[in-house]
């Protein structure tokens, strides 16, 4: 009997002594799960500059800090999610934006889900790179919220395309956005388009856009509701019988249709625009989107842009001799620090007109002093920022 229970008891110690070493042993694994989870967290805080090597699919891991230094590649566009998308930084927005011409942009690889991943401050500050390399299909997927937050400033670049915006969209524009619609657009606008259009959103209507700009088979087909709701007397209403419905736009590779506007510029000493619609030629162009003639095509949403090296001209032929007055620049971001207008009678010897040491964004007028000349061109020796020269406008004023 005594036997037995000391044989009892050697079988409890063992089981004690059993129980001990699984719970012991069980706690040490789990110890040494966590360092390993600690040494795997530490390796990725260190990686940060290395984001090359981080695997992209575990993107939803990664800190802002990380999704932040992710080199701007296509496949590495390609894996961003639409939580990432709102972690890009403005810089890598850019990227996208710039990286790849026409036909190989990285935007167009852009998805549904990405681009709803854009976060409101990085819609404000989409540039017309990126806007303009958006596929109309794409920017139909912009919802209400990401409309909302488009600036005033942004819209003219969405002329590339006409006016792709589907009618729910245009219902979220404020009044000041549709007046910040362009003369081209007016013309692209379609009936479905316009009926959504309030009484609300048309106050800013001026008398220019309803009886020049405006599309005269809207005009002519819309119901006497609408037209009530206009701010001014439509003239043009019975008269346009040729008036036809414009096509839905649906293409980004069409060329964006020269401007029509008709204004002639004049100054008080006889001069005037004489630059518009001539024959403008450049030592380079950043892409096929920013070429030379848009400089001379009267419309400020489109622009030249170099190579981003110094120096770079771009240069306007007028066809004949004039007497050059004036010439007013519309520098858009990306300006010259430094630049001459030089002026030449057969396009190989140039005469220093002017010679601009503080150059500025936006619009610049420098006043020529009756220099003659068939050539006139800004030369770019300077730029101030680490892309090219871009001009939206350089106009020539001359008689
Ligand atoms: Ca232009």
């Amino acid at each position: 009997m005594k036997n037995f229970k000391n044989f009892l008891r050697s079988v409890w110690i063992s089981l004690m002594i059993a129980v001990f070493c699984a719970v012991s042993l069980f706690a040490t694994e789990k110890e040494g799960s966590k360092s390993s989870n600690k040494s795997e967290r530490s390796t990725t805080q260190r990686g940060v500059k290395s984001v090359r090597n981080l695997d992209l699919k575990n993107i939803n891991s990664f800190t802002k800090e990380q999704i932040q230094a992710i080199p701007i590649t296509a496949e590495n566009v390609k894996l961003l999610t639409p939580k990432a998308m709102e972690q890009l930084s403005k810089d890598q927005i850019i990227e996208i934006g710039i990286i790849g011409g026409s036909n190989n942009s990285l935007v167009k690889l852009l998805t549904r889900e990405q681009i709803n991943g854009l976060w409101i401050n990085q819609i404000s500050s989409l540039d017309e790179r990126f806007i303009q390399r958006m596929t109309v299909e794409q920017i139909r997927w912009l919802t209400p919220g990401q409309i909302n937050f488009l600036s005033h400033s942004q819209l003219p670049y969405f002329e590339w395309h006409g006016l792709p915006f589907t009618p729910e969209q245009l219902k979220c524009f404020t009044p000041r956005m549709i007046e910040m619609l362009t003369p081209k657009q007016w013309r692209l606008i379609t009936l479905e388009q316009a009926l959504v259009l309030t009484k609300n959103q048309l106050q800013f209507l001026t008398e220019k856009v309803i009886n020049e700009q405006i599309n005269p088979y809207v005009l002519k087909t819309a119901p006497e509701s609408w037209i009530n709701n206009l701010p001014h007397k439509v003239n043009i209403r019975a008269t346009s019988t040729s008036a036809t419905q414009p096509p839905v736009p649906t293409s980004v590779t069409q060329s964006p249709a020269p401007s029509s506007t008709t204004t002639t510029a004049s100054t008080a000493s006889g001069s005037s625009l004489v630059s518009k619609g001539k024959t403008a030629t450049s030592s380079s162009n950043e892409n096929n989107f920013n070429y030379a003639g848009n400089a001379v095509d009267g419309n400020p949403s489109t622009r030249w842009a170099s190579a981003a090296s110094d120096p770079q001209w771009l240069q306007v032929d007028l066809g004949k001799n004039y007497t050059i007055t004036k010439v007013v620049l519309n520098w858009e971001a990306a300006y010259a620090a430094a630049y001459k207008i030089q002026i030449s009678s057969n396009g190989s010897t140039w005469t220093d007109a002017a010679n601009i040491t503080n150059g500025a964004k936006g619009i610049r007028e420098i006043t020529i002093n009756n220099i003659s000349g068939r050539y006139v061109r800004m030369y770019g020796t300077k730029r101030a920022t680490r892309w090219g020269y871009s001009l939206y406008e350089f106009e020539i004023f001359g008689r």
